[in-house]
């Protein structure tokens, strides 16, 4: 499999991520924040990762959805350019990288956001979506072709990024949301759907034999519970509501290497 990680990156959550959603009308609990982030990160350790934190930047309220300011790939990493106004979240990330990873950085006029990278077992797709545009693509794929990877471009127009709608838990297996993506430009064998009212579950985390999947999303996690019993996993269910409010889930929350 693919995705067999040993570390993950996360990143504090600023006061300012309450104050800034409370005026968009969007309540979030800091104190449950910080316990959801809490078990998440618990749950990466107890899956035998080492995990390590960069500071909360309180002028960036989203930092916390971390996933987004670099692609890693080996140890090498890609420094993505980001919508306005989470630009500068990577400078913390790049600093704590530097130490172990070999640093590239794409032109100004390229927006990428790692939300929109997604890998099977053979292909890494990139979505072309509000957040990562053609150029952006094009400097991802430039960066892994030195790997041999090829890389295939989907539309998203039905979600923030790629990963908000489908992910890939091994087994070449998808979860997405039906109707969301022509997945005719996939190579999988299977796929899950999501089931109705809950499109966000569609982002899960396989970490080699373990499956976090969202907490609040009962119907799907059923599902999901019958995939991680046919292919011998654990099943982590994860509350996520606070940062689901922010328009995140389970992988933004982490940099994985
Ligand atoms: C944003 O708009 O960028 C944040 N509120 C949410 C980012 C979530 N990131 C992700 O799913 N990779």
């Amino acid at each position: 499999m693919i995705n067999s990680p040993t570390h993950a990156l996360v990143r504090q959550i600023p006061h300012s991520y309450t104050d800034y959603y409370a005026k968009k009308n969007i309540h979030i609990s800091y104190g449950l924040a910080v316990r959801q982030q809490e078990k998440y990160i618990q749950t990466l350790k107890d899956a035998g990762m080492k995990v390590s934190s960069v500071l909360a930047d309180e002028t960036k309220p989203d930092c916390v959805f971390i996933e987004d300011t670099a692609f890693i790939w080996e140890n090498h990493a890609l420094i993505t350019h980001m919508c306005p106004e989470r630009e500068g979240e990577q400078k913390a990330v790049e600093e704590a990288l530097k130490h172990t990873h070999t640093i590239t950085h794409i032109p100004s006029v390229a927006r990428l956001e790692a939300g929109d990278i997604l890998h099977t077992e053979s292909t890494t797709y990139v979505g072309l979506s509000a957040r990562t545009n053609n150029m952006g693509a094009e400097c991802l794929k430039n960066f892994l072709k030195k790997f041999g990877r090829a890389v295939v471009k989907v539309p998203v127009d039905k979600c923030l990024h790629l990963k908000s709608g489908v992910t890939y838990i091994g087994d070449d297996t998808l979860v997405t949301v039906p109707g969301w993506f022509d997945m005719k430009l996939f190579d999988t064998e299977k796929i899950i759907y999501t089931l109705e009212g809950e499109e966000r579950a569609a982002n899960c985390m396989r970490i080699p034999n373990n499956l976090l999947v969202q907490e609040q999303y009962p119907k799907t996690a059923d599902l999901l519970e019958h995939f991680a019993i046919e292919n011998g996993l654990q099943l982590h269910l994860i509350d996520t509501s606070e940062f689901a409010k922010g328009d995140g889930s389970l992988t933004c929350l982490s940099l994985l290497w």
